[in-house]
């Protein structure tokens, strides 16, 4: 898919390391590339970089792609409990996007030099980041709704504007991802309609799934802009297009009419649109849970990582017959030469 340095990453480390300093860190190689940026080209793969920057890409996407792989532990949650076939198959296939845009996601991230496996062992070890949201129980058939609902559109919301974000690949995986993820949030709203119109218990189910999972769902865009520590670098290279808050307004202002919609109600007393500035403004947000999640005590931390650590030793077998018909394919290719 990608244009793919085969050097390990040590090895291109250690490349990095003899390239004459004035090749990507001195202040003239930065300033050209700021100007690349600047003058909005992509980066890629094999074109210079500071440092900074491709450390700073391959956190981000890095942990993009793990948010894709945990997000579907809570809906894998429902795929045998789905109410009906259509809802199973849907489910499903919705699941099984999630599962491509995290491959999508690690080999636009191995173009930078990290491999897929030291990637994965971050994640397990918790030194890397996945987004807080995974962290929250789907506990009711309404939690799917509202994941596909909210947290899909939460990330389309922010993941269009990736579509133009300065590294090349990343861009072009955000392409098909935002596209599927657009079909995603659409089932969702479909399934929180179908309740809000259903019967009075069915409503209820959907109301409380909402007022559960809205919180969360605007603190997924992370911290305010003041506490954002990555931001203001992240917007200078064009990683980042709009800063946390800009995309959190977006994704309330466009969300409030389709609760309005289907009648239900955004559990924010302080919820209110503003004439002069055309958009809501909203109730303080629990920083103090958002941190917590994010350091490992959220509700559903622990199962979460335990379930992809067991997944890995369980799939081993399959990576290690990959590679064995992979070498046997190899020598094969070599005997026939
Ligand atoms: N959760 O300085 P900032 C999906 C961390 S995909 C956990 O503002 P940045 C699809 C942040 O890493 C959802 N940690 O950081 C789906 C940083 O710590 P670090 C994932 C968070 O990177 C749907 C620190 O706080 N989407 O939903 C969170 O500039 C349904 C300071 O924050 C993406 O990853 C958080 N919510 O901005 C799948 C999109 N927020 O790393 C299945 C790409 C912040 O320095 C089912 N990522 N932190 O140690 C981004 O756009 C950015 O990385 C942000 C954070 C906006 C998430």
């Amino acid at each position: 898919m990608y244009t793919t340095d085969l050097r390990t990453a040590e090895e291109k480390a250690k490349a990095r390391a003899s390239e004459p300093k004035d090749m990507i860190t001195d202040t003239a190689g930065d300033a050209a590339f700021q100007t690349r940026i600047d003058n909005d080209e992509f980066i890629e793969p094999k074109d210079e970089m500071p440092e900074a920057y491709r450390k700073t890409l391959t956190r981000q996407i890095s942990q993009h792609a793990h948010s894709e792989i945990v997000g579907m532990l809570p809906e894998g949650n429902w795929v045998k409990r789905a109410p009906s076939l259509r809802r199973k198959l849907i489910l499903l296939a919705k699941i099984q996007d999630e599962a491509g845009h995290g491959l999508y996601l690690y080999s636009a991230a191995e173009t930078l030099g990290t491999s897929r496996g030291e990637m994965v062992n971050a994640l397990h070890s918790g030194r890397a980041k996945y987004s807080t949201i995974f962290n929250y129980p789907t506990t009711t058939w309404a939690d799917i709704g509202a994941v596909g609902w909210l947290v899909d559109g939460a990330a389309i919301v922010n993941q269009i504007p990736l579509c133009r974000t300065s590294y090349g690949p990343y861009a072009r995986a955000m392409v098909r991802v935002c596209k599927e993820e657009s079909f995603h949030q659409r089932q969702g709203f479909e399934i929180m309609a179908a309740l809000a119109g259903g019967t009075l218990e069915q409503k209820r189910m959907a109301q409380d799934a909402l007022n559960r999972w809205w919180w969360p769902s605007i603190m997924m865009f992370g911290p305010t802009d003041a506490e954002s520590s990555n931001s203001e670098q992240s917007m200078a290279w064009k990683i980042k297009r709009f800063s946390n808050d800009e995309l959190r307004q977006r994704f309330i202002d466009q969300t409030v009419p389709q609760a309005e919609a289907i009648g239900l109600k955004i559990p924010d007393p302080d919820l209110k649109w503003n004439e002069e500035r055309q958009s809501y403004d909203f109730g303080p947000l629990n920083w103090d849970e958002f941190w917590a999640v994010v350091k490992g005590d959220g509700v559903a931390n622990r199962d979460r990582l335990e379930a992809r650590q067991d997944a890995y030793s369980e799939g081993a077998w399959v990576r290690e017959a990959a590679e064995a018909y992979a070498e046997k394919q190899a020598n094969a290719a070599v005997a026939a030469e």
